[in-house]
């Protein structure tokens, strides 16, 4: 089996980082470490959330692990609290990390224009050292724009994704992959640049008009264990848009319509489906 180690907080009730890394990458048949950089009660949408920072844990656990010889086939980041924290968790990448390990960075910092409550530009230019260590790293416009410095737009031409692709390769990530690409009416998801085969790709689909949290926690949790279990760059796009779209109009059926975060759990028989496709 396959194994992975995801480094992300956990936020008890709220459907985001690692409650929704573990239980799908453990769906998707991946054995899944987890090294939880903080205990929140909530995601930090809701009001008056707590929030116990574990960064003085982070070191003696990944000893113990080195101490048992524990390896992994590809780490994937998360959502991280605090500068320092990056520091600890790029020093983590470089001490499991082989020619074979994936590193997989989602440098969850913002959506729509801005970053999330508990973040700021410095904050922003960390995380960047953060994607020079990554394969794959797959921000929004957002966080790609606060990652390089370009203006973000909210109205944008083919052009100005390329732009950002370079941009973000230019920071030392072999293939950025930006997420929430719309390239024409009614249609959205993600553009890559595979910067050792100067390659653009590119795979759309139709737009829910939606959004929810915690939808890109889960486009990249599907995203690298498609790629852990072996899938091509377009099959595993695939899978990882697909499902994240599947998701969202799930939820949209719910009466009760959390605005928290997706129904995920309904649709993982259907994730499983969907990876029936990849070549093993
Ligand atoms: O979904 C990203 C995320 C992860 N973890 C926490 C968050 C957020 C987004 O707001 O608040 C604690």
């Amino acid at each position: 089996m396959k194994r992975i180690l995801t480094i992300q907080d956990i936020s008890c009730f709220g459907k985001c980082s690692l409650t929704v890394a573990l239980p799908l990458l453990s769906a998707m048949g991946i054995e899944t470490a987890i090294l939880p950089t903080a205990v929140l009660s909530t995601h930090t949408l809701f009001k008056g959330f707590t929030c116990r920072d574990l960064s003085d844990q982070l070191d003696p656990i990944t000893r113990h692990w080195k101490q048992e010889g524990i390896t992994f086939d590809a780490v994937y980041t998360g959502y991280l609290g605090t500068e320092e924290e990056i520091d600890t968790v790029a020093g983590i990448i470089r001490s499991f990390r082989n020619e074979d390990t994936l590193v997989f960075v989602d440098p969850a910092m913002g959506d729509n224009g801005k970053l999330y409550p508990a973040f700021d530009e410095h904050y922003a230019k960390k995380n960047a050292g953060l994607c020079a260590l990554a394969d794959i790293a797959d921000p929004n416009l957002t966080e790609a724009a606060f990652l390089t410095g370009l203006p973000y737009r909210e109205h944008y031409t083919e052009e100005y994704i390329r732009e950002m692709l370079l941009a973000l390769a230019a920071l030392g990530t072999k293939t950025p992959i930006l997420t929430g690409v719309s390239l024409s009416e009614g249609q959205t998801g993600a553009m890559g640049y595979d910067s050792g085969k100067k390659e653009f790709f590119n795979y759309q689909n139709s737009r829910i008009p939606a959004a929810y949290h915690g939808t890109g926690d889960i486009f990249s949790s599907v995203l690298a264990g498609a790629f852990v279990l072996g899938a091509e760059r377009s099959e595993a796009l695939k899978i990882a848009a697909d499902y994240t779209a599947l998701t969202i109009a799930e939820t949209l059926k719910n009466p009760e319509n959390p605005w928290y975060g997706v129904d995920f759990e309904e649709t993982i028989p259907a994730l499983l489906r969907m990876l029936e496709q990849i070549r093993r």
